[in-house]
């Protein structure tokens, strides 16, 4: 009889791989790679219908909204900026810590006068858990319609009013309209409130109805996920982050191929890095494709 084979003569079991043996989206990484988006962003020219694209940050406080802008602007000009204030992790609370309506645009160069990248960032106060507290559905409503004016303040008990305030602007055009409207979600949160859950859905229905396209960032890819934290290019390895992004994406319905994950520069990662700038610059690439096929679709 020839030998046999027993069940105890196997090692004991590894522990299960926290990654893919294949990345589930297709990306490229590196020098070029990264230098291509850039020029993509430094070379992009909006239509004349409207002066710049208007992407729109909203989501649960503390999530990365103005870390994603410092981020972006950290990107494509090559060196750290801070012009957006972020809440900073040892003071971190459920409250959101941007309060005032502020765009942030690109500068480009050191021109004067001041030249800008066609491309504008709305930073908005942070939705929060339960009634009166946190930023409206309504005023994002109207800051997507181009009603709100910066350096409003936001007020949890009322949204701006048509009628009595300075910072009402009563007739938007093209340019002051939101272009694409960005959720920016955590990977690094055990869960979202149902509360926080059922105004984002206000958000994205109403955004639906002004035919606003539509997409996700997760941000804080490192803190949530050590295979990430070790090498950004584990992102799409990774089995926990794939989780996060399946979960999240039929929480807030955002199709998973809208949802780009990113690891913003913060406190803790200020070392200007290619792999997170490919990641960053991908994500900016894909919202100015989807802000101009807004505009042609309300232009025609
Ligand atoms: N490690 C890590 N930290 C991040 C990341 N994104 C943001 N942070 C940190 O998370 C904290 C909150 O970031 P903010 O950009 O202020 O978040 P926000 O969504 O603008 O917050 P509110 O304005 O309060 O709603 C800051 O301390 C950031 O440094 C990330 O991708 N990785
Ligand atoms: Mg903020």
């Amino acid at each position: 009889m020839g030998a046999i084979w027993k069940w105890d003569s196997l090692p004991p079991p590894s522990p299960p791989s926290p990654t893919l043996r294949q990345p589930w989206r297709d990306v490229k990484w590196g020098k070029p790679v990264k230098d291509d988006l850039l020029r993509f962003v430094e070379n992009y020219q909006c239509g004349s219908e409207v002066t710049h694209i208007r992407i729109m940050l909203y989501g649960p406080v503390a999530t990365g909204k103005s870390s994603f802008v410092n981020s972006a602007t950290t990107a494509v000009l090559g060196r750290m900026a801070i012009g957006a204030g972020t809440n900073r992790g040892d003071e971190r609370t459920q409250r959101s810590y941007t309060t005032q309506y502020k765009v942030h645009k690109i500068r480009r160069g050191r021109e004067v006068p001041r030249v800008y990248y066609p491309v504008v960032f709305n930073d908005i106060m942070g939705l929060e858990d339960g009634e009166e507290i946190g930023v409206c559905p309504q005023d994002i409503d109207l800051v997507m319609k181009g009603h709100v004016k910066e350096g409003y303040h936001f007020n949890p008990r009322h949204p701006l009013s048509p009628t009595n305030s300075e910072f009402y602007n009563p007739c938007p055009n093209l340019s002051d309209r939101v272009h694409v409207l960005v959720c920016v979600l955590s990977a690094n949160v055990p869960g979202i409130p149902t509360s926080i859950i059922q105004k984002m859905k206000e958000v994205r229905e109403r955004a639906h109805q002004l035919g606003i396209p539509q997409v996700a960032i997760l941000t804080n890819i490192d803190s949530a996920c050590p295979e990430t934290q070790k090498d950004v290019q584990n992102v799409y390895q990774s089995k926990h982050l794939l989780r996060k992004m399946d979960a999240f994406s039929s929480t807030v319905g955002i199709p998973i191929n809208c949802i780009f994950p990113i690891k913003n520069y913060s406190e803790g990662n200020n070392e200007k890095d290619e792999d997170m700038d490919t990641l960053i610059l991908t994500a900016l690439k894909h919202m100015l494709n989807f802000a101009d096929d807004f505009i042609d679709s309300v232009s025609d």
